[in-house]
């Protein structure tokens, strides 16, 4: 948009007054934010409107991308580039004597996931809107988002995220759009006109409230729409009688157990517990969303048989899962389709893709629960999985008996909701080349070799606006003044910078950028936790959630092993480095809390001991998430990707880190591979067992970890220093950690790779020395890097499987 200084400023000073009643010198900084966010927000509200109405008029194939979670972070900068407006905000706060940075502070993270698959959703959200992508967002607005974590006596203690404490300055109620979920209560069947009928009595009602949030494009003139929705008591006759009788207690026990469906945003990554409320959020967005959908096709005055034509619905993993037999609900029950019609317009307009091929985070779901909180709903995927058994029945039966048991939707009393999701769905795909093949021959193959041409492979990405041009200002400049800004919109036009490849001027501007950016994020730790640390160290960063898969564990005994070799020969010729982590462990994950735990507990020992603290530091930092990220990432040098192969989908934390120019140390797993296939093997550092070697191993019960402890000392002594005393701990502390290592046989193989490990790590040190080596490569990792912008990825989704028009510029429209 058009804005110069004077007239932002103009407008600043009277929106401050109008929203704080305060005049500039006497406001605080969270009045600053606010009237700054509400500012922009109205400046987009021309594009916001006017999207939606070339959407209605054009009659658009639309995408709605349900999703449990959606990690935004903050959103001022973003939007602000989003518009254009950047530099003038800037400067016109600057002229009032105001830092657009300690502003920026004052947002709150919308911290509405758990890790990757939340922020996953966040960066498609940006590129659809960047790329012209008709598409929304569609989940649940929770009061608290992921907890925040404290590191208390080196113990993870988690505390509410109150985020909406201040007010959302971006989200807009639509109390006009509310509609009705309902749970529990009967079926009741008539016989009404030659057809079935179904009508549900005595339900449990909730109203589901959305909540919009603009999402703009970059500097195209399109804003999208993030649609979360709040579950509230019907109101005022929510139990008028029980009011005026003065049951008080009861009436608002109740309104607090109706709006306990969008309180609080279950921490658990990658591990199913099965709670009754989780599957009542689960349906609560799904029916409401499908409802909200239906209700604007229909005020279209479209044919409900075209459905499918103008709506391509797509589900973040299973926890939509419900949407089909919700849409088939809808279809049937209030369209009056009958089930032939109703299934052809569900499986061709729903779409799915699978996050993790962990058994534990498979969800499963009782049909007794099912069925009593969901009755009709439960009808439904009965038929469906009555309806496809004999299909695979009369195939199978034959050749292979076992195999349709295998592949059906209710088995062993609970409901699959990944088999639904294959069977409701027209395209299921997996989040990198490795992941996609494993779930077509492995995981999932009967279902592959059923349904030939449904399952494909979409790489992950990550949006390089958030994650390089805003987060990086000094590296962006640096790019665009070598290649120009086109990279911003085209991100695999970064691959130009590989003339640079050999330039000792470009690549030492590089690592004086590094330098700077370490020194940045140096003084945010200082700042933020107390602790100082040495820039010109190497920087080595492992963030992602704390698992057993992803192997902090194994950076850690790594760490411990160091120390070792350092205490007995302290003139080891090492590189300074310092061990950042971050991680979050879900509260009832002990092995991971222990985990936490044992990283301080190794940082204490370490960063206190003279010997070893000038070549080594061990940091824990608190809290990790979006924001953290923002400011860790364009420090990092090296960057951990280490998980056993096979076990981590994709990563989407590697992609990030490269971007920033990090080189990888990287087991062959998830989108590590296609990094791998992107930068070339001089440019990566590779070790560890391979996908095939881990299923070998486990399939033929081969591995022995015992042996590999008793026959390598200096792991030994690394593992022993948990429990002789080394560390300031009791001997119990850290019992499932060696307990998962030495008595069940090390499933994620951190003894079998801690070797190649450790030489890996060596390697990688020795080609830190070489600082135009190390120049060269974190340059490729940086240019090769394009392919791995979500904008690619949506390209991908769009072009294969909702095929929605792509439209330039809604500008003018
Ligand atoms: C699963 C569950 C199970 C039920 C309880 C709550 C809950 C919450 C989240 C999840 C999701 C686990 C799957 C997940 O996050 N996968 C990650 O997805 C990323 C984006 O595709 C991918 O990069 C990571 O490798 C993958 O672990």
């Amino acid at each position: 948009m058009e804005l110069n200084v004077n007239q932002f400023k103009k407008d600043y000073l009277r929106r401050l007054k109008a929203k704080s009643g305060r005049p500039l010198e006497e406001s605080t900084v969270w009045d600053q934010y606010h009237a700054l966010g509400s500012l922009i927000k109205e400046y987009m509200t021309d594009d916001w409107v006017g999207t939606s109405i070339a959407y209605n008029k054009l009659d658009t194939r639309q995408v709605f991308y349900f999703s449990m979670e959606f990690l935004t972070g903050k959103l001022l900068c973003d939007y602000m580039h989003a518009m254009g407006v950047f530099e003038v905000v800037e400067q016109g706060l600057t002229d009032l004597g105001l830092s657009l940075e300690t502003i920026s502070e004052a947002e709150r993270d919308q911290g509405l996931g758990n890790g990757g698959l939340g922020r996953l959703a966040a960066c498609f959200m940006d590129s659809m809107a960047s790329v012209g992508i008709p598409g929304h967002g569609i989940g649940i607005r929770f009061n608290f988002g992921l907890f925040e974590q404290k590191i208390i006596n080196g113990y993870q203690v988690e505390f509410p995220d109150r985020w909406l404490e201040n007010r959302n300055v971006w989200e807009v109620k639509m109390p006009d759009k509310a509609v009705e979920v309902h749970f529990g209560g009967s079926v009741r069947q008539d016989y009404i006109g030659g057809r079935n009928v179904f009508f549900l009595e005595n339900t449990e009602v909730v109203m589901a409230v959305p909540y919009d949030t603009p999402i703009p494009g970059y500097q195209n003139g399109i804003v999208n729409t993030l649609r979360l929705y709040s579950a509230e008591a019907k109101t005022p006759d929510f139990d008028l009688a029980g009011f005026s009788r003065g049951d008080y207690n009861r009436v608002f026990s109740e309104k607090y157990a109706v709006e306990a469906i969008s309180q609080v945003l279950y921490p658990d990554d990658a591990y199913e517990n099965g709670r009754l409320l989780r599957l009542k959020q689960e349906y609560f967005f799904v029916s409401a969303g499908l409802q909200g959908i239906m209700r604007s096709f229909k005020r279209s005055g479209l044919p409900i048989r075209d459905f499918h034509k103008y709506n391509a619905i797509h589900i973040n993993d299973t926890h939509p899962a419900l949407a089909i037999p919700e849409l088939m609900r809808l279809l049937m029950d209030i369209e009056e389709l009958n089930w032939e019609e109703a299934w052809k317009i569900t499986t061709q307009t729903i779409s799915y893709t699978n996050h993790t091929l962990l058994h534990e985070a498979m969800e499963k779901w009782p049909v007794d629960v099912m069925k009593s909180l969901l009755p009709r709903i439960f009808m439904i995927i009965e038929e469906i999985d009555r309806r496809f058994n004999q299909i695979t029945e009369r195939l199978y039966h034959q050749v292979d008996p076992r195999r349709s048991q295998q592949m059906a939707i209710i088995g062993d009393g609970q409901v699959r909701m990944a088999h639904l999701c294959i069977v409701g769905s027209h395209s299921v795909n997996g989040v990198a080349k490795l992941h996609s093949e494993l779930l077509a021959t492995k995981e999932l193959k009967p279902f592959n070799e059923f349904y030939a041409g449904k399952f494909n492979n979409k790489t992950n990405g990550i949006t390089h606006r958030r994650w390089l041009l805003h987060s990086n200002p000094r590296l962006s400049a640096h790019i665009t003044e070598a290649i120009g800004d086109e990279w911003i919109k085209e991100p695999e036009s970064l691959g130009r910078l590989m003339k640079y490849h050999s330039d000792p001027a470009y690549l030492e501007k590089l690592m004086a950028i590094k330098r700077a950016n370490k020194v940045d994020f140096s003084n945010y730790l200082h700042k933020t936790s107390g602790v100082s640390i040495d820039p010109d160290s190497i920087y080595d960063i492992q963030i992602k959630r704390l698992h057993e898969y992803k192997r902090q564990t194994l950076n850690i005994l790594h760490i411990m092993s160091m120390y070792l070799r350092l205490k007995e020969d302290p003139d080891l010729d090492l590189i300074p480095r310092t061990f950042l982590f971050g991680a979050k462990a879900a509260p009832g994950y002990q092995t991971a809390k222990q985990t936490i735990k044992l990283i301080n507990a190794v940082g204490d020992l370490i960063n206190a001991d003279k010997d070893v603290n000038e070549k080594l530091k061990v940091v824990f930092v608190e809290n990790y998430g979006v924001t953290v990220a923002e400011h860790i990432i364009p420090s990092a040098d090296i960057s951990e990707q280490i998980s056993t192969a096979s076990k981590e989908a994709s990563g989407t934390g590697n992609m990030k880190l490269m971007m920033n120019g990090a080189v990888t140390v990287a087991t062959l797993d998830g989108a590590n591979i296609e990094i791998l296939e992107a930068v070339g093997k001089d440019n990566i550092f590779l070790f560890g067992l391979t996908a095939e070697e881990v299923y070998r191993y486990t399939e033929n019960h081969s591995y022995k970890a015992f042996e590999i402890y008793q026959n390598n000392p200096l792991l030994r002594r690394a593992i022993d220093m948990m429990t002789d005393g080394t560390l300031n701990v009791s001997p119990e502390e850290f019992y499932l950690i060696r307990s998962a290592l030495l008595d069940h046989n090390d499933a994620f193989f951190v003894l079998k790779d801690f070797e190649s490990y450790a030489n890996i790590q060596k390697k990688a040190c020795e080609a830190y020395r070489d600082k135009k080596r190390w120049s060269a490569m974190s340059l490729v990792n940086i240019a090769k890097s394009g392919i791995f912008s979500s904008d690619r990825t949506i390209r991908d989704y769009n072009r294969d499987i909702w095929k929605a028009p792509v439209f330039e510029t809604l500008k003018g429209s």
